[in-house]
């Protein structure tokens, strides 16, 4: 998905970043071409409209033409903006309810309805800990029950017994009780898929509706439909109020218009995606995410996630020796970082410096912000090798490029510096013998925070 647009866009923007300045008409030709972009990449054409109305006004404001870098920041314009119309912020699924909340799925026929099931419960059970009861309303298709069930026995998922001949309305009454009776925290309904939207079909959807009183209507619909997902969304919704969509097939090579039209169009945020056939090709649906990967800036976050799954002991033992030389780099930290993930957060990494006792009680009471790491991480990935090696050479252009590689802003690419020479100084310091062992300077413990 995303490929050609992706592909377009970086075009435009590496003519634009080329030159050294920006005029009005320059600018103007490149809005002309992102629209071009977005509209062959299947986004809905009032989307693409406002869109290019609500970024203009910068655009060709004073800022970018009077900018020493106009094309990065005309990136950042489109990236800021890209990010709103996915919808801005990450949105959790809402699970306030007495227990057992519901949700319910509704799309059309194949549109992944069954298999989101499963995921989506295996997603909950794994991040929330939640107690998971699966049930099956799909009493049109042959073996849908039976499909859900197959299925969530192989993922050793609870499913609600099937009773033959039972109508939808009477199994959603049943599998409340047994879930009040079992203890289950939140019930998924599968439904039955439809070919087209009719009016026994949301009479139906109405009718389970009031019966299972879910917390999250949700529509599970196929990106690779592109803007027929949208308009699909939109009539769901008028019929019988959705609360967020999950897309699914984002893996294939659709072109990517569903995902950027939906918010806007619908007004609901995609909260999911579906990326693979697999239970577990499923994640959390993230703004800023997808626009830097559209812009081709590179999913640094979701890369810096796979990455710290998979260490290279090597790496670390020769970051080990650094340290004991008093010599550190930024791909020393970035070991440090990872090594912190794996190991289990902040006192983890502390084991790998020389003589640290009482130091990961003083960072167990410091209450370090992980999410902060995940930051840094970021960051040092969107630096060059060099800049690794030599942080000295990082200059405030350079910082600027960083922080927009990283998703981040020049702000955190400061702070992180001045923790590095921090750290780095008091890695000399102790290799020395000067820092008392098993102590951490109270300077350090701030700049982490
Ligand atoms: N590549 C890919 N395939 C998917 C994804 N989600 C579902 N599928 C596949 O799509 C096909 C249909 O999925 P189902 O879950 O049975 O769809 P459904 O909506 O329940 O279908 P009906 O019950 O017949 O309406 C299956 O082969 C799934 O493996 C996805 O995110 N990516
Ligand atoms: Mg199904």
């Amino acid at each position: 998905m995303f490929e050609n647009l992706t592909n377009k866009l970086e075009g435009i923007f590496n003519k634009l970043k080329r030159a050294p300045s920006l005029n009005e008409v320059q600018v103007e030709e490149g809005l002309k071409e992102i629209r071009q972009a977005l509209l062959s990449a299947d986004v809905a054409l009032p989307v693409v409209k406002k869109f290019i109305e609500d970024i203009k006004p910068k655009a060709i404001g004073q800022e970018i033409i009077r900018s020493t870098s106009p094309g990065q920041m005309l990136v950042k314009i489109v990236y800021d903006k890209l990010v709103e119309l996915l919808g801005s912020k990450s949105q959790e699924i809402n699970l306030k309810a007495v227990p057992p909340a519901s949700i319910l799925l509704v799309g059309l026929q194949g549109s992944g309805k069954t298999t989101t099931a499963v995921k989506l419960a295996k997603n909950l059970e794994k991040n929330f800990n939640k107690k998971i009861l699966l049930v099956s309303l799909d009493i049109y298709r042959p073996a849908a029950q039976e499909q859900l069930k197959v299925l969530s026995d192989k993922n050793n998922l609870s499913v609600l017994p099937i009773v033959k001949d039972q109508l939808p309305i009477d199994i959603a009454k049943r599998a409340n009780n047994a879930a009040k009776l079992s203890g289950v925290d939140i019930i998924i309904f599968d439904t039955a898929g439809r070919t087209q939207i009719d009016l026994n079909m949301m009479t139906e959807v109405k009718n389970i509706k009031a019966e299972a009183k879910p917390v999250e209507t949700i529509l599970v619909a196929d990106s690779l439909t592109g803007q027929i997902a949208v308009n699909l969304a939109s009539e769901f919704d008028k019929a019988v109020n959705l609360t967020s969509i999950i897309l699914t097939r984002v893996d294939g090579d659709g072109r990517g218009g569903a995902a950027l039209s939906m918010k806007q169009t619908t007004g609901k945020p995609i909260k999911f995606i579906g990326v693979g056939e697999k239970i577990e090709d499923f994640e959390v649906f993230h703004p800023d995410r997808l626009a830097n990967r559209i812009l081709g800036m590179g999913d640094v976050v979701s890369l810096v996630e796979k990455a710290s799954q998979d260490l290279d002991e090597e790496k670390i033992k020769s970051a080990e020796e650094n340290l004991k030389k008093g010599k550190f780099t930024f791909e020393d930290y970035l070991m440090q970082l990872r090594q912190m993930k794996k190991m289990g957060g902040m006192q983890g990494v502390l084991s790998l410096l020389p003589g640290v006792g009482k130091a990961k009680e003083q960072m167990k009471n410091a209450n370090v912000d992980e999410k902060l790491l995940s930051e840094n991480e970021a960051i040092i990935l969107s630096m060059t090798k060099k800049e690794r090696e030599n942080p000295e050479i990082i200059s405030g252009s350079r910082r600027k490029r960083i922080s927009l590689g990283s998703g981040t802003d020049v702000q955190s690419i400061n702070r992180l510096l001045k923790q590095f020479k921090i750290m780095s100084k008091m890695m000399k310091k102790m290799s020395k013998g000067k820092v008392p062992k098993g102590q951490l300077p109270d300077e350090l413990i701030n700049n982490i925070k």
